[in-house]
């Protein structure tokens, strides 16, 4: 698939800036197995990139003009000098992550000159696969290289979330951006997000990762995503402490009943959730399908009941597919929530008869029709 978007970003670089590309590069999207909401109350999580990538084709220029092209957005071009304030463009929201991107990377470091550029991608859009990510971190990890900055991927992690929240407007945890930037092939990567510390955890060959687009699309996903933050942080200042962290789950029990009711259910999510993320990673690390599936049947329960981001339809479609799973493994929905995708880690030689079970069960419950990506542990972003 890479080798697809790499020649077409080579082609269409050719053909419309009359010049050969001298590097290219890629970043992934990806699906997180566990660890939901827990990034921007400073907890963990368990994320793995996925071999759905951004790729990038570009070269240096010798003046300060910004050339960028998205090849999958009908070539439209966005264009301007790092001479002059980067501002926000109504018109082309695409052009937004690129802007912010290089807007915020030259307050870290503006070592650099003009570039061309031209984008293309195959991470789904709007399924809570983190395409905005792999975009920003494609681009920070394109002008490092480009420029040779003395930058690490943790900063163009840190840069691609500054950019989103900052310039585009969204207010995201450092999951999607780290997950993009420091992935390794056949591993999970555990990311205590105080810390920036992470872990490999291997994804051994007969473990699959299935990831089961809703088409539900997500709706309410903004305005709630950032009540949810309140909502946590409110629970945090109960606590008297800075983030959710701080408290423990023996402190919750015992003041819990003092509590807003639904506040009370938001930290108890992110605190039952950290946890299991923490079981989560030493059941994968032991190759324990049973209990990872427990954990991610606890999880979605949680998203559920108490964190109340899961939609009627994603529901039914994660009780399809435990129950066509089994006890080997486990489903639940992934990413920021009210829609999207939903993850299911199986035996690897299950995969066609689980999706077999599915028929056409999903379809009958709800009238969508669910679309299955079969997906490999990858590498973060890197030249390609
Ligand atoms: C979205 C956000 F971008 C992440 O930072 C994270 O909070 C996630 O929702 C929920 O776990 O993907």
């Amino acid at each position: 698939m890479i080798t697809e978007l790499k020649q077409r970003c080579e082609q269409r670089f050719q053909h419309l800036f009359g010049y050969a590309p001298t590097d290219f590069f890629q970043a992934p999207g990806r699906v997180n197995l566990i660890g939901e909401h827990t990034d921007y109350n400073q907890g963990f999580v368990l994320p793995c990139a996925i071999d759905y990538q951004t790729v990038i084709s570009c070269a240096k220029r010798q003046d300060n003009r910004v050339r960028v092209i998205a090849a999958d957005y009908d070539d439209q071009m966005d264009e301007f000098s790092l001479e002059e304030p980067i501002v926000f463009r109504e018109s082309a929201m695409w052009a937004n992550y690129l802007r912010g991107v290089v807007k915020h990377l030259r307050q870290i470091n503006d070592q650099f000159q003009g570039m061309d550029m031209v984008i293309s991608g195959n991470v789904p859009q709007g399924a809570g696969l983190s395409s905005s990510a792999s975009l920003e971190v494609a681009i920070g990890t394109a002008i490092q290289h480009l420029w040779q900055l003395p930058i690490t991927p943790v900063e163009i992690a840190l840069n691609g979330q500054a950019a989103e929240n900052q310039f585009v407007g969204c207010n995201c945890g450092i999951m999607d951006q780290m997950i993009s930037a420091m992935g390794k092939a056949d591993h999970a990567l555990l990311l205590d997000c105080q810390s920036l510390k992470t872990e490999s955890v291997s994804m051994p060959d007969d473990i699959a990762v299935l990831i089961v687009n809703s088409n539900f699309r997500r709706t309410l996903v903004g305005s709630e995503y950032n009540l949810r933050r309140e909502q946590c942080q409110q629970g945090a200042a109960f606590f008297g402490q800075p983030s959710l962290r701080e408290v423990s789950l023996e402190s919750f029990h015992a003041r819990e009943a003092e509590m807003d009711p639904t506040v009370a259910k938001r930290v108890r999510h992110i605190l039952t959730e950290n946890q299991r993320t923490l079981e989560a990673t030493q059941a994968l690390n032991q190759g324990d399908l049973k209990r990872m599936g427990r954990l991610m049947a606890e999880s979605h329960n949680s998203m559920r009941d108490d964190f109340a981001i899961t939609v009627p339809q994603i529901d039914r479609l994660v009780a399809l597919l435990q129950e066509a799973i089994g006890e080997e493994g486990g489903a639940r929905m992934t990413g920021g929530g009210f829609g999207g995708c939903v993850v299911a880690l199986l035996p690897a030689h299950k995969v066609d008869a689980v999706k077999a079970a599915m028929a056409d069960r999903y379809f009958a419950a709800t009238g969508i029709k669910e679309t299955y990506y079969l997906c490999h542990a990858s590498q973060g972003a890197s030249s390609c």
